[in-house]
């Protein structure tokens, strides 16, 4: 028999997932926890927030497949079993997913959408500015499977496009800058930052007042923008609100926070600079993740390496 697959998920319906999985392999058991069947059966486990211990015990797991490219949550779970590969989602519908909303929000603040929707609201007839896209710097924090994807469609539409990475990596078209000394100028030639870093003990909060107040301020759109699709936990969300408050950014696109969802009292929802949406910058389809995991399944099974395994000591 084929190993079993089992989706262990919260805040999720599971069974949707498992179905696009049947369809692509229906020959393989695929279980829905709590209904594990036999537990020495499951050779692999996809995962999204798991219910507590529902990884334990089982002898045989050769893998753990997380349904999400971002992994914090789960390399933060102390229950979930740490010796086996933990393996992050990657696939090109899920890179196209986030090169749109990436696109999207770069030209929104570009063609100054968010002044001409105030102005539709009150009834006002402005031609604000609008610079043209080699006017414009933008650097993307986290030049990864998403970052490089949309950096590559940026370029392609004119603005001058630079990244940041913990390596150095190289990729044309594309300036790139990496590690703790390359931060600095990578900041200064940037006027619409978008960040999608992991969240790590490394990144966390990195977006504060120091890296807002690094942003170029020569640009051609009178200030620098944000545009944040990683993780909440990257933003110190006092030292935003301040910077957008006081003029220190000029705006931003907020797809993640803090606290998810965000509380109503949330003082983002109203400020006229920012577009607020809720954590869906880039959801995998069932059937692309299915695509990814039998793909990784197979090579295993054939006496290959799996591939986008997380390192755990770095967090992602
Ligand atoms: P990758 O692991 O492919 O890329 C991460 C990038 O960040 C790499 O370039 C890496 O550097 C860099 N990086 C990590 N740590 C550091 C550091 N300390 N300093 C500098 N650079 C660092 O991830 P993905 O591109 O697939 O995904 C990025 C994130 O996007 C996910 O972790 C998730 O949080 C978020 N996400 C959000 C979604 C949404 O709907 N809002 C949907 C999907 C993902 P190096 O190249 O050297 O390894
Ligand atoms: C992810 C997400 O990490 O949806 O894939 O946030």
């Amino acid at each position: 028999m084929s190993g079993a697959v089992l989706f262990a998920v919260t805040g999720m319906e599971g069974e949707g997932w498992a179905d696009a999985l049947r369809a692509l392999d229906p020959a393989r058991p695929v279980r829905v926890w709590p209904d594990v069947g036999a537990p020495e059966e499951i050779a692999y486990a996809c995962a999204w927030k798991p219910p507590a211990g529902a990884l334990k015990g089982l002898a045989g797991l050769r893998a753990i497949f997380s349904i999400g490219a971002g992994v914090d949550a789960l390399v933060g779970d102390p229950a979930l079993p740490a010796e086996v590969p933990l393996v992050r989602a990657v696939d090109p519908d899920l890179s196209t997913r986030m090169s749109e909303y990436v696109v999207l929000n770069v030209l929104a603040h570009h063609r100054r959408l968010p002044r001409a929707l105030a102005d539709q609201k009150a009834h006002r007839w402005i031609q604000h500015d609008q610079p043209a896209a080699p006017a414009v710097r933008v650097g993307i924090l986290g030049l990864g499977e998403l970052g490089t994807d949309a950096a590559r469609k940026l370029a392609v539409m004119g603005f001058q496009v630079a990244g940041w990475s913990r390596s150095p990596r190289e990729v044309e078209g594309i300036a790139c800058f990496a590690g703790a000394e390359g931060l600095a100028p990578f900041l200064a030639r940037t006027d619409i930052l978008v960040v999608l870093l992991p969240l790590t003990p490394a990144t966390r909060g990195i977006v504060d007042t120091a890296l807002l107040r690094g942003l170029a301020r020569d640009g051609a759109l009178g200030g620098p923008v944000l545009i944040n699709a990683g993780r909440g936990g990257l933003q110190n969300e006092a030292d935003l609100l301040a910077a957008l408050t006081d003029g220190t950014q000029l705006a931003a696109s907020l797809d993640v926070f803090e606290t998810e969802p965000l509380p109503g009292d949330s003082p983002f929802w109203d400020l006229p600079n920012v577009l607020v949406t809720p954590h869906m910058a880039a959801d995998i389809d069932p059937a692309a993740f299915a695509r990814h995991v039998l793909g990784q399944i197979r090579r295993l099974e054939a006496g290959a390496p799996l591939q986008h395994v997380v390192n755990r000591a770095a967090g992602y």
